[in-house]
C-alpha cells in the first residue's frame, strides 16, 4: 500500500506590495494550525551563494547584463529544486513567495529581452499546482508604505510588471486572479479556503515537471 500523500506546490505572485509575503507568512501559518505540514519558500533566496549576487545587484551594488542576471535568478530556483521534490514527496505543502512568473515578467519586459528567451531556462522546474495573482488597483496600490531603495521599485517598472502578469494570468490553467485590496484576513480567507481545496486535490496526483 502507498500511503504517502505528497504535498502541493502552491505559489504567490503579484507586483510590489501587493502582499504576497504577508500572504504567504499567513497562509504557512494557518495550514500549520489545521495540522496541514507547510513550509515557506521565498524566490530569489538570497542565502545561497547565487543569492548573494541577486541581492547584490537588486541593491544595485553591481550591474549585471540583462541576460546574466536572468540566468542567475533562474539558476537560484533550480539549485533548490531537489531539495522542493523532496519536501513535496514527503508531504510537506511548499507556499512559494514567486517564482518563475516573476523572473520571466521582470526579464521580459526590458528593451531586447525576448518572451520566449526568458521562458526557456525555467523549463524543467517543478510545476505549481496552483499560482495565486494578487492585484491592486491604482488606488489602493497608492496607499501602501513606499518604494525601498531596489532596482525595479518605481513606478514605471510596476506598471508594466502588473500588465505582464495579467497578460499571462490569461494564458494558463491553474491560476488564480485574486483582487488584494482587502483587508489581510479578507484575502488570506480566500486562498485559505483555495489551497486547502488544492491540496486535496493533488495529494494523491504525482508531481509535474
Ligand atoms: P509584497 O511581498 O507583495 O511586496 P508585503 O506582504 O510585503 O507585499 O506587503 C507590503 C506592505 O503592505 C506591508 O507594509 C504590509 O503590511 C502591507 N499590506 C499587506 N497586505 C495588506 C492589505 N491587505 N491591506 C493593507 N496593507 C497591506
Ligand atoms: N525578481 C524576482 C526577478 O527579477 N526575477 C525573479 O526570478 C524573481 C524571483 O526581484 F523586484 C525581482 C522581483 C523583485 C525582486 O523582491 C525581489 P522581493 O521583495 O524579495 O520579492
Ligand atoms: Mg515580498
Amino acid at each position: 500500500m502507498n500511503g504517502m500523500r505528497r504535498g502541493a506546490l502552491i505559489v504567490i505572485e503579484g507586483v510590489d506590495r501587493s502582499g504576497k509575503s504577508t500572504q504567504c507568512k499567513k497562509l504557512v501559518d494557518s495550514l500549520k494550525a489545521m495540522s496541514v505540514n507547510a513550509d515557506l519558500v521565498r524566490f530569489p533566496d538570497r542565502s545561497t551563494h547565487i543569492g548573494g549576487l541577486i541581492d547584490k545587484y537588486l541593491k544595485q551594488k553591481s550591474h549585471l547584463c540583462d541576460e546574466a542576471i536572468h540566468l542567475m535568478f533562474t539558476a537560484n530556483r533550480w539549485e533548490k529544486k531537489e531539495e522542493m521534490e523532496r519536501l513535496l514527496k514527503q508531504g510537506v505543502t511548499l507556499v512559494v513567495d514567486r517564482y518563475s512568473f516573476s523572473g520571466i515578467v521582470y526579464s521580459s519586459i526590458k528593451k531586447n529581452m525576448k518572451l520566449h528567451w526568458c521562458q526557456e531556462p525555467e523549463n524543467g522546474l517543478l510545476r505549481p499546482d496552483l499560482v495565486f495573482l494578487l492585484t491592486l488597483s491604482e488606488n489602493e496600490m497608492a496607499k501602501r508604505p513606499n518604494f525601498g531603495d531596489e532596482r525595479y521599485e518605481n513606478t514605471e517598472t510596476q506598471e508594466k510588471v502588473a500588465k505582464a502578469f495579467l497578460d499571462m494570468s490569461r494564458e494558463q490553467g491553474d491560476w488564480e486572479v485574486v483582487p488584494a485590496d482587502g483587508t489581510i484576513e479578507d484575502v488570506h480567507k480566500v486562498l485559505l479556503e483555495r489551497a486547502v481545496k488544492k491540496i486535496a486535490e493533488v495529494e494523491r496526483k504525482s508531481i509535474r515537471n
